[in-house]
């Protein structure tokens, strides 16, 4: 305890410790929605958006919501001169995988969510990659600067890495990237692709 008019370095440094620890909660309650209500930090509300999940740009933002509905959409994976394409149909017919995984955004908000869809690496292990190769992703996104991402292989085959196709138990939201996004652990949100395009092996 502190004397009058005097502050012990212990009590200095126990002062500096509860600051750090509430620090931490305030932290915490931004990755895992405890304080929502509080939200001091984030510039959005942890449970905006549909889902509950926050938007960062929407489908009409991004000018892909006609692409996106549009039947004929078929995700490709490519290889050289190999390729495959599935329809949303073919992808719910794989193999489906579960993962808990925040979307970690930049702009001062993450929000864990319970993504559903098919491992990238059976994927790639479908078309023969190896386990070292790389993976360059485009979205349906006409232009701007999150159409493509390139994704090294500790990403790209690691087992909680997905296509996407569910969210919170439901399918995509449209704003989330509907009819296919990429989530992958320990990556950034930028990186995280909605309204995939291809997938393209680099070898
Ligand atoms: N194609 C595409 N993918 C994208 C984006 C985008 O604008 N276009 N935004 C990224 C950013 S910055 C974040 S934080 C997450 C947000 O995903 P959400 O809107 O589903 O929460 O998507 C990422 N994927
Ligand atoms: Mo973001």
């Amino acid at each position: 305890m502190k004397k009058s008019g005097t502050t012990t370095r212990r009590g200095f440094l126990i002062g500096i410790g509860t600051a750090a620890a509430a620090l931490v909660a305030l932290t915490a309650g931004q990755s895992f929605g405890v304080l929502s209500a509080l939200n001091v930090f984030g510039p959005r509300r942890q449970d905006a958006g549909p889902q509950s999940l926050p938007v960062n740009r929407t489908a009409d933002q991004a000018k892909v919501a006609a692409r996106a509905l549009d039947p004929s959409w078929r995700l490709a994976v490519i290889d050289g001169a190999a390729s495959r394409e599935y329809t949303r149909e073919q992808l719910l017919g794989l193999a489906q995988t579960d993962a808990e995984l925040p979307i970690a955004c930049i702009e001062g908000w993450s929000t864990d969510a319970s993504w559903r869809g098919v491992r990238l690496r059976d994927l790639l292990a479908s078309m023969g990659a190896p386990p070292d190769a790389a993976v360059r992703i485009m979205s349906l996104e006409p232009e701007g600067h999150y159409r493509v991402t390139t994704m090294g292989p500790e990403f790209a085959h690691d087992p909680r890495t997905l296509v996407a196709l569910e969210v919170n138990g439901e399918p995509l939201d449209l704003d989330h990237g509907y009819p296919a996004r990429i989530i992958a652990p320990g990556r950034p949100g930028v990186l995280q692709t909605k309204w995939l395009s291809t997938i393209e092996v680099l070898r």
